[in-house]
């Protein structure tokens, strides 16, 4: 009888998590992701930071900077770094041509500053994330408190589809950078780069989760435990 060994969510994140240490280098500037996959690379960074591996890592929120100083990891800022050498992080869809959507979390703002300040940038994911087309996962998209209603009406008007005022605790979900997030489920995104410039373009919209031509490698985890870099 043939038996398959699955592996559980949370094993298969810390395997991913572990491997991704192969992509940072001794003196290193490191951008460090957010994220429940993004937690098992920087405890093992920190583990290897422990041990004299010298690196200074930018934070892509104010959790992932609180989880890099437990583990003791040198922290600097986006503007005291001089060039991010590779940043690594989550995602939450990843299409065939390494396109994102991400901010499942809430930190696409400065998870896409980060990523945009980085030489390389690679993506670390578990398989459910692999899609053939984007947008299943409702597309985050931070605007200013003010006026968001505004800019609500208008998605759902503009495009026939839901848009939803991310909430937490009954209260709006605010942005480390003090913003509110309207999730937008789109379902098929067919032109992501028209698609994220009108979003970019409406006054009161901060930026969107869509991440394009900005991947230069995903490390992929998989049920059975194998894991595999693409492209
Ligand atoms: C945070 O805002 C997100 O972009 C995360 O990187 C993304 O949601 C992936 O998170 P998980 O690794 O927890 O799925």
């Amino acid at each position: 009888m043939y038996f398959s060994c699955m592996l559980s969510p949370r094993d298969i994140k810390q395997r991913i998590g572990n491997s991704a240490v192969q992509f940072v280098e001794d003196g290193m500037t490191i951008g460090a992701g957010t994220g429940s996959t993004a937690y098992w690379f920087i405890a093992a960074l920190g583990s290897m930071v422990s041990k004299g591996f010298n690196c200074q890592v930018v934070p892509t929120s104010h959790q992932t900077e609180i989880l890099l100083r437990e583990h003791k990891i040198p922290v600097i800022t986006l503007n005291e770094a001089p060039q991010i050498d590779i940043t690594i992080d989550g995602a939450d869809e990843i299409d065939p041509q390494l396109n994102l959507i991400k901010g499942g979390g809430g930190a696409l703002l400065q998870e896409k500053m980060v990523a945009f300040s980085s030489r390389k940038r690679i993506i670390i994911a578990d398989e459910s994330k692999l899609v053939q087309q984007l947008g299943k996962f409702p597309l985050p998209v931070e605007v200013i408190a003010y006026g968001y209603k505004k800019v609500q009406t208008l998605l759902e008007r503009e495009f026939g589809i839901p848009v939803n005022l991310r909430t937490k605790d009954l209260s709006p979900f605010i942005t480390d950078h003090g913003h509110y997030i309207l999730d937008c489920s789109f379902q098929r995104i067919e032109k992501a780069e028209s698609l994220s410039n009108y979003l970019n373009s409406i006054p009161g919209v901060v930026d969107n989760g869509l991440f394009l031509n900005m991947t230069t490698a995903v490390l992929i985890g998989y049920n059975n435990g194998d894991l595999k870099i693409l492209p």
